[in-house]
């Protein structure tokens, strides 16, 4: 509970077998989350029965894609406030204090990753995914007429249930880029919010949206014809050719 709201936390996981019981249990510690979600999205073998020994309760999305597993979860929050994390062990759990000192302000806080002195040693945030998570950030300021944005790929993020019922049904991202729709949708929707710099660690395993050069220049591409599909209003048309 946080001023008498209640929250959930949402962790998607595909592959994070290592890493999803410590930060589970570092959330856990922290002694304020109501409701812990793990969206198992076609998960590597073992995970469920690290998940087992948390108070974390499973779901199953066969649905593949970081989207489908957002979107389920989501559906499935009963709490006044949703916290989306990843648990691959690149956040800190602690960071959710500097999300929720901002739930009075806003509906909406969003995370950034590019903000140099909270990138940890070893991160997965060299010079061309940080400026070019920072560019399409700015692009999406810009089309979008946003507050100050300097993250597009952040995905540690607190919504509250009023916010989300706002756009729930406009959502139609199943993969990667979720997370920017989500942002576009919800400055096109009036939603108060703002983007506040979080830590960002070093993974651990392997990621698979943004591992390699070509994985983080393909999600880019897509992200780009996104923002532009959103800004014209050919989410239905332009959507269904990128999200896959
Ligand atoms: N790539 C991928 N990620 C998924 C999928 N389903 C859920 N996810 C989650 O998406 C998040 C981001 O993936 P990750 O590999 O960490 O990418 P990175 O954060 O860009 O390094 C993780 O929390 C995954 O658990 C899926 O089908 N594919
Ligand atoms: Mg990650």
């Amino acid at each position: 509970m946080y001023k008498n709201r209640s929250i959930s936390l949402l962790l998607p996981t595909y592959n994070e077998k290592d890493s999803i019981g410590k930060v589970i249990n570092d959330f856990e510690n922290l002694q304020i989350i109501d409701e812990i979600l793990v969206i198992n999205n076609n998960a590597i073998e073992g995970t469920s029965e690290v998940v087992a020994k948390t108070t974390a309760k499973e779901i199953y999305e066969p649905v593949q894609g970081y989207g489908a597993a957002i979107r389920r979860g989501l559906k499935e929050a009963t709490c006044d406030l949703i916290v989306i994390c990843e648990p691959d062990d690149t956040f800190l759990a602690k960071d959710i204090f500097k999300l929720l000192s901002y739930v009075d302000d806003a509906d909406i806080v969003y995370s950034s990753r590019t903000v140099n002195n909270f990138i940890w040693e070893g991160a997965n945030m060299g010079k061309f995914t940080k400026w070019g998570c920072w560019g399409l950030a700015k692009m999406i300021e810009v089309l979008f007429n946003t507050n100050s944005l300097s993250d597009v790929g952040s995905t540690y993020r607190l919504i509250t249930r009023n916010a989300l019922e706002k756009i729930e049904s406009s959502f139609r991202v199943n993969t990667n880029f979720f997370g920017s729709e989500m942002m576009i949708l919800s400055y096109s929707a009036r939603i108060s919010s703002v983007q506040i710099p979080v830590n960002y660690k070093k993974r651990v395993g392997k990621s698979s949206a943004t591992g390699n050069f070509w994985c983080t220049l393909n999600l880019g591409i897509k992200i780009i014809v996104l923002i532009i599909a959103l800004r014209l209003g050919l989410g239905s048309l332009l959507i269904p050719l990128i999200d896959r």
